[in-house]
C-alpha cells in the first residue's frame, strides 16, 4: 500500500526481545512495504541488539540504534523521534516489539493521519479490543485511562496506548525538551501536549494482543510514576485554570489579577 506520506518511520523500542523481534519486523516490512524501520535497543542483555544488527544487513529499510542501557521507553522514543527529525520523516509510528500491536493494523493508522496530527491506536473506543488479557490488566489500563481522562480533562480514552502515529510537524510543535516521562506517562504527557497545542488527535479502533513470548518490562515504579505525574499535571492544570478564572473576572470587574488575589 502506498500511504499520505512519502517517508514513514516505525519505531521499535526493545529491551529483551530477541524472540519476538523478528517476526514483528518481518509482518511490518509485509504490511507496508514503503516503510523504515528503527529499532532502538536499549543494550539488552539477552542479545536483541545482535538480532537487530542481523535483520538491519539483511534488509535496506531496517537501522539499529543502540543505546548505552535501560533508560525506559520515554528516552528511547525522544531518542527516534530525534533522529526521525534528523533523517527528513514526513512521520513517525511507535509499536511495540512484543506484538501487542499488530503490523497488520498500520495501514489504518496512517490512513488515519491523513487528517490528523497525532493518531492514537486505541483499545477503548468502539471496535477496538484487547485479546488474552488476564482481568487485572484490563482492570489498570481502563482505570488508568479513566483516571487520566478525569484528572487532565482530555477527551482521548486511551492515553497510555503505544501504537501512534505522530507527523514529525507535530513532533516539532510539542516541545518535546521538556518532556522526562520514562514509563507509560510518557504516552500521556505527549498526548497533552499535543491537545495543548492544538493539534489534532484522532483515535482508530485497534485490537490489542497479549505477547506470547518474552516478559513485560511493566512494574510497580511504571504504574507509580505515571499516576504520580498525572496527579501532578491534572492539579497544575487545575490550578492555571482558576488563575485565568480569576484574570477574567479581574479584567470583567474592571479590576486586575493582583487586586483579586490580594
Ligand atoms: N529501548 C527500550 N525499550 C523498552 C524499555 N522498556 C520497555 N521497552 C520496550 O517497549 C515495548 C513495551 O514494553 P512491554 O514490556 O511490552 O510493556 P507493556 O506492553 O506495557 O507490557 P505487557 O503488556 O505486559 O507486554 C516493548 O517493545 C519493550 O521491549 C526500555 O527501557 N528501553
Ligand atoms: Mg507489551
Amino acid at each position: 500500500m502506498t500511504t499520505t506520506f512519502e517517508r514513514v518511520l516505525v519505531l521499535i523500542p526493545t529491551y529483551n526481545e530477541r524472540e519476538s523481534l523478528p517476526g514483528v519486523v518481518g509482518r511490518v516490512r509485509s504490511a507496508v512495504p514503503s516503510v523504515d524501520i528503527l529499532v532502538l535497543d536499549d543494550n539488552s542483555p539477552d542479545g536483541t541488539g545482535a538480532i537487530a544488527e542481523a535483520l538491519a544487513a539483511e534488509d535496506d529499510h531496517v537501522t539499529v540504534l543502540h543505546r548505552a542501557g535501560k533508560q525506559g521507553l520515554g528516552p528511547a522514543y525522544l531518542a527516534g523521534f530525534s533522529w526521525a527529525m534528523q533523517e527528513g520523516y514526513d512521520a513517525v509510528v511507535e509499536m511495540d516489539a512484543d506484538g501487542s500491536h499488530l503490523p497488520e493494523q498500520l495501514s489504518s493508522l496512517l490512513e488515519a493521519a491523513a487528517d490528523a496530527d497525532l493518531v492514537v491506536g486505541s483499545r477503548w473506543v468502539p471496535g477496538g479490543a484487547t485479546h488474552n488479557w488476564p482481568v487485572s490488566r484490563t482492570m489498570l489500563s481502563r482505570g488508568a485511562n479513566l483516571y487520566a481522562r478525569a484528572a487532565l480533562g482530555i477527551p482521548v480514552r486511551d492515553a497510555t496506548a503505544g501504537y501512534r502515529v505522530y507527523r514529525t510537524s507535530a513532533l516539532r510543535a510539542m516541545d518535546l525538551d521538556g518532556v522526562a516521562s520514562q514509563g507509560y506517562c510518557f504516552q500521556v504527557d505527549l498526548t497533552l501536549r499535543a491537545i495543548d497545542r492544538g493539534l489534532r488527535v484522532v483515535e482508530v479502533p485497534i485490537d490489542f494482543v497479549e505477547r506470547e513470548i518474552g516478559s513485560s518490562k511493566m512494574d510497580g515504579s511504571i504504574v507509580r510514576e505515571a499516576l504520580g505525574r498525572v496527579t501532578l499535571w491534572g492539579a497544575q492544570r487545575r490550578g492555571s485554570q482558576v488563575t485565568s478564572r480569576l484574570r477574567t473576572l479581574g479584567r470583567s470587574t474592571g479590576g486586575t489579577w493582583h487586586e483579586l488575589t490580594d
